[in-house]
């Protein structure tokens, strides 16, 4: 009888979902979740993606133990994305400002933290600039490269900077900030000597200090605090963003200057690709030495693109970084997912996957209820990354047959034409529409050079792909804001990347 019960009891508590649904798991079975986000390191940067430029081993075993996604896209800069991963919504619904996230949106963080998960990010914030701080983005512990903003009120404990490098030269607000008593701009640095915020406290650094080991160190350290209970880590990473410096395990470190540590040179792209796969197994190696390697879900993308410029070499050919782009060297990233408890291991997976699916595979990993508040784009690629029994109604796993992007990188700012021409696309695995009526076939053209003729053959992609675009809200001075014409935004080559004058001084892209 006391069996009976206990059963009934079981049977109750089940939540209400269809029977080709999992039941939500009790919360010593639910999975950690990591989500691992590179800065400007586009698909071509991994050795399992085919690079032979950069050795990046750890990635390359992460893939063996989980599933390497072929069609992950991104947005073509940093704050677009950050916002639609951590949202789970499109650009044109919820991205106002650069470097903002509005204080009404709900994350990814917000959502697990109120499940019940321990919540820590780590590395790279930038949306506080008017927008929230991690630690109200739903995080319980933080640890970020400090940006002038967040240091208001810290008094400046060592000079950061000389004239000859590039924090001290550097005209972005971003990058410096003040102390108390004399109010003169210092810079910060992300790499060596850093500005570092760790839950609160400025962390005392030197030279000998690395701003991406401190970050690192710090989620090992949390990971072994936390492993008694569920958590769920962002950590969007310091690397490989400019300047392109030296690293610890770059040659002759121990023998540069501190100047020569902050110098930037492209010969250490390299060094740096292959430094953010070393922190990456790090973080492996620590859920292996505490058991938890299994019942860990870690996900690994990148934000954009590849720097500007940049030249991989990979096994079909030199891929050429384009962040900022539209073109694919600017949105097409990493993803390699790992859940090596649920079986699925040394898979690819051709479908497609954008920055809103994220948080909708993180709840659904979870077994957290879909807020029904909002209102989410994403669709959750569990069942992709963990099996058929995944497939579910609720978190929308149906596979994707389109893409969408909404361009525009600062809504707010007439300057963000024409440098950066507003654009809006919807794809498919080979064929892109944007929304001047330019038709792409990727799989020939990846550049995006020559905009196809009509033709009867290529009518029904044409209409597939436009009825998406006609879905998506779109605000009615989209294309006239700053004084810009919509035929000024037209003749724009929307997809060879921002101008010329970006191309030869980089650091008019911003972060
Ligand atoms: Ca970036």
């Amino acid at each position: 009888m006391r069996h009976f019960l206990l059963t009934i009891a079981w049977i109750l508590a089940l939540p209400a979902f269809s029977t080709d649904e999992r039941p939500l798991r009790q919360a010593q079975d639910k999975p950690n979740i990591i989500l691992i986000m590179t800065d400007d390191m586009g698909f071509e940067c991994l050795g399992v993606n085919g690079s032979v430029s950069y050795n990046t081993p750890n990635l390359d075993r992460m893939a063996q133990e989980g599933v390497r996604f072929t069609h992950c896209y991104s947005q073509p800069i940093c704050s677009p994305s950050r916002v639609q991963i951590m949202t789970g919504i499109y650009n044109n619904r919820n991205y106002t400002k650069w470097g903002t996230l509005p204080q009404s949106e709900t994350t990814f963080g917000h959502i697990m933290q109120e499940a019940g998960y321990a919540t820590a990010t780590a590395g790279k914030w930038q949306l506080s600039t008017e927008g929230v701080t991690a630690s109200k983005a739903g995080f319980d512990e933080t640890c970020m490269w400090a940006y002038g903003f967040d240091l208001k009120g810290f008094e400046l404990k060592h000079p950061i900077g000389t004239k000859n490098n590039y924090y001290y030269n550097s005209k972005r607000p971003s990058e410096r900030y003040y102390a108390i008593k004399d109010d003169r701009p210092h810079m910060t640095s992300r790499y060596w000597n850093p500005c570092v915020l760790r839950n609160g406290e400025l962390v005392k650094t030197s030279y000998v200090d690395y701003g991406p080991d401190i970050c690192t160190d710090f989620l090992v350290d949390y990971i072994e605090r936390k492993q008694a209970q569920p958590f769920f880590i962002y950590y969007p990473m310091i690397l490989t963003h400019g300047p392109k410096v030296p690293t610890p395990d770059s040659e002759g470190i121990d023998q540069m200057s501190n100047a020569q540590k902050l110098k930037s040179n492209k010969v250490y792209f390299k060094d740096m690709v292959e430094y953010a796969d070393k922190l990456v197994g790090r973080i492996l190696d620590q859920l292996e030495a505490l058991g938890l390697r299994d019942n860990t879900l870690i996900l690994f993308t990148g934000d954009n693109g590849t720097q500007l410029g940049t030249r991989t070499e990979t096994e079909d050919g030199m891929i050429i970084g384009g962040k900022g782009s539209t073109a694919n060297a600017g949105t097409h990233v990493p993803l390699i997912t790992s859940w090596r408890g649920s079986g699925v291991t040394g898979q690819a997976c051709n479908d497609l996957v954008d920055f809103t699916d994220f948080l909708m595979t993180i709840i659904h990993a979870g077994g957290v209820p879909l807020p029904q508040h909002l209102s989410l784009d994403g669709r959750s690629f569990l069942p992709q990354i963990a099996g058929k029994s995944y497939r579910s109604d609720v978190y929308r796993t149906e596979k994707r047959d389109w893409v969408f992007c909404h361009w525009d990188k600062n809504p707010a700012s007439p300057m963000a034409n024409p440098k950066f021409p507003r654009a809006r696309f919807a794809r498919n695995e080979r064929f892109k529409l944007y929304d001047n009526g330019r038709l792409f076939d990727l799989s020939t053209d990846p550049l995006e050079q020559r905009v196809l003729p009509d033709n009867p053959e290529r009518q029904s992609v044409r209409n597939e792909l436009q009825a998406i675009l006609d879905a998506m809200p779109m605000k009615p001075d989209f294309y006239t804001q700053g004084g810009v014409t919509r035929e000024d935004n037209l003749a724009a080559p929307k997809g060879q990347g921002p101008s010329e004058e970006i191309e030869a001084n980089p650091k008019l892209m911003g972060e």
